[in-house]
Protein backbone atom coordinates (compact mmCIF):
# COMPACT_ATOMS: atom_id res chain seq x y z
CA UNK A 1 0.00 0.00 0.00
CA UNK A 2 1.12 3.48 -1.09
CA UNK A 3 0.19 6.90 0.21
CA UNK A 4 -1.02 8.98 -3.08
CA UNK A 5 -1.95 12.13 -1.40
CA UNK A 6 -2.85 14.38 1.59
CA UNK A 7 -5.70 16.24 2.01
CA UNK A 8 -5.72 19.03 4.59
CA UNK A 9 -9.11 20.62 5.00
CA UNK A 10 -9.53 23.38 7.29
CA UNK A 11 -12.93 23.78 9.04
CA UNK A 12 -14.68 25.53 12.06
CA UNK A 13 -17.52 24.52 14.68
CA UNK A 14 -18.33 27.26 17.12
CA UNK A 15 -18.05 26.25 21.02
CA UNK A 16 -21.29 26.71 22.66
CA UNK A 17 -18.89 27.79 25.95
CA UNK A 18 -15.82 29.28 25.07
CA UNK A 19 -12.67 27.86 26.96
CA UNK A 20 -10.90 30.59 28.38
CA UNK A 21 -7.69 30.36 30.18
CA UNK A 22 -4.44 32.21 30.99
CA UNK A 23 -2.70 32.06 27.35
CA UNK A 24 -5.28 32.59 25.32
CA UNK A 25 -9.24 31.63 25.04
CA UNK A 26 -10.61 29.12 22.07
CA UNK A 27 -14.40 30.45 20.70
CA UNK A 28 -14.18 27.79 18.18
CA UNK A 29 -12.85 24.79 16.88
CA UNK A 30 -10.97 26.02 14.01
CA UNK A 31 -8.87 22.77 12.90
CA UNK A 32 -7.51 21.06 9.99
CA UNK A 33 -8.99 17.75 9.07
CA UNK A 34 -5.80 15.49 7.86
CA UNK A 35 -6.76 12.27 5.20
CA UNK A 36 -4.30 10.45 4.23
CA UNK A 37 -4.93 8.83 0.18
CA UNK A 38 -3.94 5.57 -0.16
CA UNK A 39 -3.81 3.46 -3.91
CA UNK A 40 -5.80 0.63 -2.19
CA UNK A 41 -8.57 3.08 -0.97
CA UNK A 42 -8.06 3.25 2.38
CA UNK A 43 -7.83 6.56 4.06
CA UNK A 44 -5.89 7.50 7.36
CA UNK A 45 -7.50 10.56 9.33
CA UNK A 46 -6.13 12.89 12.33
CA UNK A 47 -6.94 16.33 13.57
CA UNK A 48 -4.53 19.21 13.60
CA UNK A 49 -6.28 22.00 16.32
CA UNK A 50 -3.17 25.10 15.84
CA UNK A 51 -2.52 26.57 19.01
CA UNK A 52 -0.66 29.67 17.96
CA UNK A 53 0.02 30.77 21.76
CA UNK A 54 1.10 27.13 22.90
CA UNK A 55 3.48 26.46 19.54
CA UNK A 56 3.10 28.90 17.45
CA UNK A 57 1.11 27.44 14.65
CA UNK A 58 -2.25 28.17 12.72
CA UNK A 59 -4.69 26.34 10.31
CA UNK A 60 -2.66 28.09 7.53
CA UNK A 61 0.70 26.92 8.64
CA UNK A 62 -0.56 23.01 9.39
CA UNK A 63 -2.10 22.87 6.14
CA UNK A 64 1.32 24.39 4.53
CA UNK A 65 3.53 22.56 6.06
CA UNK A 66 1.82 19.32 5.54
CA UNK A 67 1.57 20.22 1.61
CA UNK A 68 4.49 21.59 0.83
CA UNK A 69 7.24 20.51 2.89
CA UNK A 70 5.97 16.83 4.00
CA UNK A 71 3.51 15.77 1.27
CA UNK A 72 6.08 15.76 -1.43
CA UNK A 73 8.60 13.49 0.85
CA UNK A 74 5.83 11.19 2.09
CA UNK A 75 4.15 10.66 -0.98
CA UNK A 76 4.60 6.95 -2.32
CA UNK A 77 5.75 5.89 0.86
CA UNK A 78 3.79 2.70 2.84
CA UNK A 79 1.84 3.68 6.11
CA UNK A 80 4.23 1.06 7.64
CA UNK A 81 7.37 3.41 6.82
CA UNK A 82 6.28 5.59 9.92
CA UNK A 83 10.11 6.14 10.84
CA UNK A 84 11.05 7.26 7.26
CA UNK A 85 7.96 9.22 7.00
CA UNK A 86 9.14 10.83 10.79
CA UNK A 87 13.00 11.40 9.28
CA UNK A 88 11.74 12.93 6.98
CA UNK A 89 8.76 15.92 9.11
CA UNK A 90 11.65 16.22 11.04
CA UNK A 91 13.75 17.76 8.49
CA UNK A 92 11.76 20.73 9.75
CA UNK A 93 11.62 22.03 12.83
CA UNK A 94 8.93 23.17 14.71
CA UNK A 95 5.20 21.96 13.70
CA UNK A 96 4.57 19.53 16.36
CA UNK A 97 0.64 19.26 15.40
CA UNK A 98 0.98 19.07 11.97
CA UNK A 99 3.79 16.27 12.40
CA UNK A 100 1.21 14.59 14.80
CA UNK A 101 -1.50 14.81 13.19
CA UNK A 102 0.25 12.83 9.56
CA UNK A 103 1.49 10.37 12.17
CA UNK A 104 -1.85 9.60 14.04
CA UNK A 105 -3.61 9.21 10.42
CA UNK A 106 -0.67 6.81 9.19
CA UNK A 107 -0.99 4.50 12.47
CA UNK A 108 -4.81 4.72 11.40
CA UNK A 109 -3.93 3.34 8.01
CA UNK A 110 -1.99 0.58 9.62
CA UNK A 111 -4.67 -0.53 11.83
CA UNK A 112 -7.78 -0.23 8.86
CA UNK A 113 -5.19 -2.38 7.02
CA UNK A 114 -5.01 -4.69 9.54
CA UNK A 115 -8.35 -4.59 10.87
CA UNK A 116 -7.19 -4.15 14.01
CA UNK A 117 -7.97 -1.03 16.54
CA UNK A 118 -4.84 1.17 16.82
CA UNK A 119 -5.20 1.23 20.66
CA UNK A 120 -4.91 -2.64 20.62
CA UNK A 121 -1.81 -2.12 17.83
CA UNK A 122 -0.19 0.30 20.59
CA UNK A 123 -0.70 -1.79 23.59
CA UNK A 124 -4.21 -2.92 24.31
CA UNK A 125 -4.53 -2.44 28.23
CA UNK A 126 -8.51 -1.93 27.87
CA UNK A 127 -11.26 -0.23 25.75
CA UNK A 128 -12.06 2.58 28.14
CA UNK A 129 -10.64 5.55 29.96
CA UNK A 130 -12.16 7.62 32.91
CA UNK A 131 -12.72 11.17 32.06
CA UNK A 132 -11.29 14.58 33.65
CA UNK A 133 -13.06 17.88 32.62
CA UNK A 134 -11.17 21.34 31.88
CA UNK A 135 -12.60 23.89 33.92
CA UNK A 136 -12.04 27.28 32.36
CA UNK A 137 -12.19 30.93 33.64
CA UNK A 138 -15.71 32.36 34.72
CA UNK A 139 -17.10 34.12 37.48
CA UNK A 140 -16.64 31.35 40.50
CA UNK A 141 -20.00 30.73 40.41
CA UNK A 142 -20.25 29.31 36.77
CA UNK A 143 -17.26 27.56 36.93
CA UNK A 144 -18.61 26.08 40.03
CA UNK A 145 -22.00 25.46 37.91
CA UNK A 146 -19.72 23.83 34.93
CA UNK A 147 -17.85 21.36 37.38
CA UNK A 148 -21.85 20.00 39.33
CA UNK A 149 -23.29 20.25 35.29
CA UNK A 150 -20.06 17.41 34.24
CA UNK A 151 -20.88 15.49 37.30
CA UNK A 152 -24.55 15.25 37.01
CA UNK A 153 -24.81 14.96 33.72
CA UNK A 154 -21.62 13.19 32.79
CA UNK A 155 -20.75 11.08 36.07
CA UNK A 156 -17.06 12.90 35.71
CA UNK A 157 -15.51 13.34 39.43
CA UNK A 158 -12.13 14.52 38.14
CA UNK A 159 -11.38 18.29 37.53
CA UNK A 160 -9.14 20.29 36.01
CA UNK A 161 -9.34 24.36 37.63
CA UNK A 162 -7.63 26.99 35.40
CA UNK A 163 -5.72 28.79 37.44
CA UNK A 164 -3.25 31.75 36.32
CA UNK A 165 -4.77 34.87 36.64
CA UNK A 166 -4.46 37.88 38.92
CA UNK A 167 -5.05 38.68 41.54
CA UNK A 168 -4.42 35.05 42.71
CA UNK A 169 -7.19 35.55 45.03
CA UNK A 170 -9.33 35.08 41.64
CA UNK A 171 -8.51 31.43 41.42
CA UNK A 172 -7.95 30.50 44.96
CA UNK A 173 -11.91 31.52 45.44
CA UNK A 174 -12.56 29.35 42.39
CA UNK A 175 -11.02 26.29 43.37
CA UNK A 176 -12.20 26.87 46.89
CA UNK A 177 -15.72 27.37 46.06
CA UNK A 178 -15.34 24.14 43.48
CA UNK A 179 -13.74 21.81 45.95
CA UNK A 180 -16.80 22.82 48.69
CA UNK A 181 -19.28 22.21 46.04
CA UNK A 182 -17.99 18.65 44.81
CA UNK A 183 -17.01 17.66 47.99
CA UNK A 184 -14.30 15.40 49.58
CA UNK A 185 -14.07 13.26 47.13
CA UNK A 186 -13.90 15.03 43.64
CA UNK A 187 -10.05 14.49 42.25
CA UNK A 188 -8.60 18.38 41.34
CA UNK A 189 -6.03 19.40 40.40
CA UNK A 190 -5.01 22.94 38.47
CA UNK A 191 -3.56 24.11 35.64
CA UNK A 192 -1.80 27.67 35.13
CA UNK A 193 -0.70 28.04 31.21
CA UNK A 194 2.31 29.73 32.26
CA UNK A 195 0.20 33.20 33.97
CA UNK A 196 2.39 33.01 37.28
CA UNK A 197 5.70 33.52 38.49
CA UNK A 198 7.08 30.90 40.45
CA UNK A 199 6.97 33.22 43.43
CA UNK A 200 3.21 33.87 42.86
CA UNK A 201 2.63 29.95 42.38
CA UNK A 202 4.06 29.31 45.33
CA UNK A 203 2.25 31.74 47.60
CA UNK A 204 -1.05 30.07 45.57
CA UNK A 205 -0.27 26.65 46.56
CA UNK A 206 0.03 28.02 49.98
CA UNK A 207 -3.35 29.28 49.79
CA UNK A 208 -4.92 26.26 48.16
CA UNK A 209 -3.15 23.80 50.56
CA UNK A 210 -6.53 22.90 52.53
CA UNK A 211 -8.28 22.03 48.69
CA UNK A 212 -6.52 18.70 48.69
CA UNK A 213 -5.14 19.04 44.88
CA UNK A 214 -3.50 16.20 43.30
CA UNK A 215 -0.90 18.01 41.59
CA UNK A 216 -0.63 21.65 39.43
CA UNK A 217 0.37 21.90 36.46
CA UNK A 218 2.38 24.04 34.22
CA UNK A 219 2.46 27.14 36.75
CA UNK A 220 5.05 29.76 34.94
CA UNK A 221 6.72 29.76 31.50
CA UNK A 222 9.58 27.23 30.21
CA UNK A 223 12.13 29.72 30.20
CA UNK A 224 11.83 30.21 33.85
CA UNK A 225 14.63 27.97 34.29
CA UNK A 226 15.54 28.48 37.84
CA UNK A 227 12.10 29.66 38.78
CA UNK A 228 10.72 26.69 38.02
CA UNK A 229 13.76 24.83 39.52
CA UNK A 230 12.80 26.50 43.01
CA UNK A 231 9.45 26.05 42.64
CA UNK A 232 9.42 22.19 42.55
CA UNK A 233 11.86 22.30 45.40
CA UNK A 234 9.47 24.54 47.30
CA UNK A 235 6.25 22.58 46.20
CA UNK A 236 4.71 19.74 48.16
CA UNK A 237 2.72 19.12 45.25
CA UNK A 238 3.52 17.66 42.42
CA UNK A 239 4.69 19.59 39.67
CA UNK A 240 3.51 18.66 35.88
CA UNK A 241 5.21 19.88 32.52
CA UNK A 242 2.83 20.50 29.44
CA UNK A 243 3.52 23.09 27.11
CA UNK A 244 7.39 23.02 27.52
CA UNK A 245 7.74 19.62 26.78
CA UNK A 246 6.11 19.02 22.77
CA UNK A 247 9.51 16.37 22.29
CA UNK A 248 10.66 13.63 24.43
CA UNK A 249 14.09 16.50 24.09
CA UNK A 250 11.81 18.54 26.27
CA UNK A 251 11.04 16.11 28.98
CA UNK A 252 14.34 14.90 29.45
CA UNK A 253 15.23 18.87 29.46
CA UNK A 254 12.66 19.66 32.10
CA UNK A 255 12.71 16.77 34.43
CA UNK A 256 16.47 16.19 34.61
CA UNK A 257 16.63 19.98 35.36
CA UNK A 258 14.63 19.67 38.01
CA UNK A 259 11.52 21.58 36.54
CA UNK A 260 8.96 19.29 36.56
CA UNK A 261 7.78 15.99 38.79
CA UNK A 262 5.07 15.02 36.23
CA UNK A 263 4.53 15.32 32.08
CA UNK A 264 1.52 15.46 30.15
CA UNK A 265 1.00 13.75 27.29
CA UNK A 266 -0.68 14.84 24.40
CA UNK A 267 -1.17 13.49 21.27
CA UNK A 268 -2.36 16.19 19.39
CA UNK A 269 1.49 17.78 19.51
CA UNK A 270 3.48 14.03 20.08
CA UNK A 271 0.87 11.95 17.89
CA UNK A 272 1.31 8.26 19.00
CA UNK A 273 4.45 7.72 17.64
CA UNK A 274 6.73 10.32 19.76
CA UNK A 275 3.66 10.02 22.50
CA UNK A 276 4.98 6.71 23.04
CA UNK A 277 8.93 7.66 23.56
CA UNK A 278 7.04 10.34 26.01
CA UNK A 279 5.40 7.87 27.87
CA UNK A 280 8.51 5.40 28.11
CA UNK A 281 10.21 7.65 29.00
CA UNK A 282 8.60 8.78 31.91
CA UNK A 283 8.30 5.33 33.09
CA UNK A 284 12.26 4.60 32.82
CA UNK A 285 12.20 8.05 34.73
CA UNK A 286 9.74 7.03 37.23
CA UNK A 287 7.59 9.65 37.23
CA UNK A 288 3.65 10.07 36.35
CA UNK A 289 1.48 11.24 33.23
CA UNK A 290 -1.46 12.54 32.55
CA UNK A 291 -3.31 12.19 29.65
CA UNK A 292 -3.93 15.96 27.87
CA UNK A 293 -6.31 17.70 25.82
CA UNK A 294 -5.38 20.36 22.99
CA UNK A 295 -9.28 21.33 23.69
CA UNK A 296 -9.68 18.69 20.98
CA UNK A 297 -12.97 17.69 19.07
CA UNK A 298 -14.14 14.56 18.93
CA UNK A 299 -11.79 13.12 16.37
CA UNK A 300 -8.76 14.54 17.88
CA UNK A 301 -10.43 13.08 21.75
CA UNK A 302 -10.88 9.87 20.19
CA UNK A 303 -7.36 10.18 19.30
CA UNK A 304 -6.41 10.97 23.19
CA UNK A 305 -8.47 7.70 24.54
CA UNK A 306 -7.27 5.44 22.12
CA UNK A 307 -3.63 5.98 23.27
CA UNK A 308 -4.54 6.31 26.79
CA UNK A 309 -6.40 3.36 26.98
CA UNK A 310 -3.78 1.33 25.22
CA UNK A 311 -1.06 1.24 28.35
CA UNK A 312 -1.27 0.55 32.32
CA UNK A 313 0.06 4.21 32.76
CA UNK A 314 -2.00 5.87 31.17
CA UNK A 315 -5.61 4.40 31.92
CA UNK A 316 -4.91 4.20 34.88
CA UNK A 317 -5.88 8.11 35.98
CA UNK A 318 -8.37 10.27 34.18
CA UNK A 319 -7.71 11.68 30.96
CA UNK A 320 -8.76 15.22 29.68
CA UNK A 321 -11.45 14.20 26.84
CA UNK A 322 -14.82 16.23 27.53
CA UNK A 323 -14.08 19.43 25.99
CA UNK A 324 -15.60 18.73 23.26
CA UNK A 325 -19.40 18.74 24.88
CA UNK A 326 -18.85 22.59 24.75
CA UNK A 327 -18.62 22.40 21.02
CA UNK A 328 -21.81 23.27 18.75
CA UNK A 329 -21.37 20.03 16.87
CA UNK A 330 -18.73 17.90 15.16
CA UNK A 331 -17.81 15.69 12.63
CA UNK A 332 -17.95 11.77 13.68
CA UNK A 333 -20.99 10.10 12.30
CA UNK A 334 -20.97 8.36 15.86
CA UNK A 335 -21.05 11.10 17.89
CA UNK A 336 -18.25 10.13 21.32
CA UNK A 337 -20.77 9.83 24.74
CA UNK A 338 -18.93 10.26 28.06
CA UNK A 339 -21.33 8.12 30.87
CA UNK A 340 -20.82 7.53 34.16
CA UNK A 341 -17.07 9.60 33.97
CA UNK A 342 -15.86 7.39 31.26
CA UNK A 343 -15.54 7.25 27.48
CA UNK A 344 -15.70 3.89 25.94
CA UNK A 345 -13.71 3.44 22.52
CA UNK A 346 -15.76 2.15 19.73
CA UNK A 347 -14.50 -1.02 18.64
CA UNK A 348 -13.20 -0.39 15.02
CA UNK A 349 -10.55 -1.07 13.46
CA UNK A 350 -7.77 1.93 12.79
CA UNK A 351 -8.53 4.35 15.22
CA UNK A 352 -12.16 4.08 14.94
CA UNK A 353 -13.18 8.11 13.35
CA UNK A 354 -15.59 8.05 10.90
CA UNK A 355 -16.31 10.97 9.39
CA UNK A 356 -20.16 12.35 9.06
CA UNK A 357 -19.64 13.43 5.10
CA UNK A 358 -22.53 15.88 5.47
CA UNK A 359 -21.10 17.69 8.64
CA UNK A 360 -17.45 18.24 7.07
CA UNK A 361 -19.33 19.80 4.19
CA UNK A 362 -21.07 22.11 6.22
CA UNK A 363 -18.41 23.48 8.50
CA UNK A 364 -15.08 22.76 6.18
CA UNK A 365 -13.96 26.50 5.02
CA UNK A 366 -12.19 25.62 1.82
CA UNK A 367 -15.24 25.45 -0.58
C1 LIG B 1 -4.07 22.63 28.67
O1 LIG B 1 -3.90 21.61 29.31
O2 LIG B 1 -3.26 23.52 28.82
C2 LIG B 1 -5.01 25.07 26.80
C3 LIG B 1 -4.03 25.58 26.02
C4 LIG B 1 -3.39 24.52 25.41
O3 LIG B 1 -2.42 24.58 24.65
O4 LIG B 1 -3.95 23.35 25.80
C5 LIG B 1 -5.08 23.63 26.60
C6 LIG B 1 -5.26 22.77 27.77
MG1 LIG C 1 -2.03 22.39 30.36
Amino acid sequence: MKITRIETIPYSIPFTKPLYFASGVVTSAEHVLVRVHTDEGLIGTADAPPRPYTYGETQASIAAAINDLFAPGLIGLSPLDRETAHAHMNRTVGNPVAKAAVDMALWDLVGLSLGVSVSQLLGGYTDRMRVAHMIGFSETDAMVADALRMRDQHGITSFKIKVGRHPIELDIQACLAVRDALGPQAELYIDGNRGWTAAESLRALHALDGVGLLFAEELCPADDVLGRRWLVQHSHLPIYADESVTTPAEVTREVLGGAATGISIKTARTGFTASQRVLNLCQGLGIEVVMGNQIDGQVGSLCTATFGAAFKATAGRPGELSNFLDMSNDLLAEPLAIEDGVLLLPQRPGIGIEIDEAKLDRYRQDR
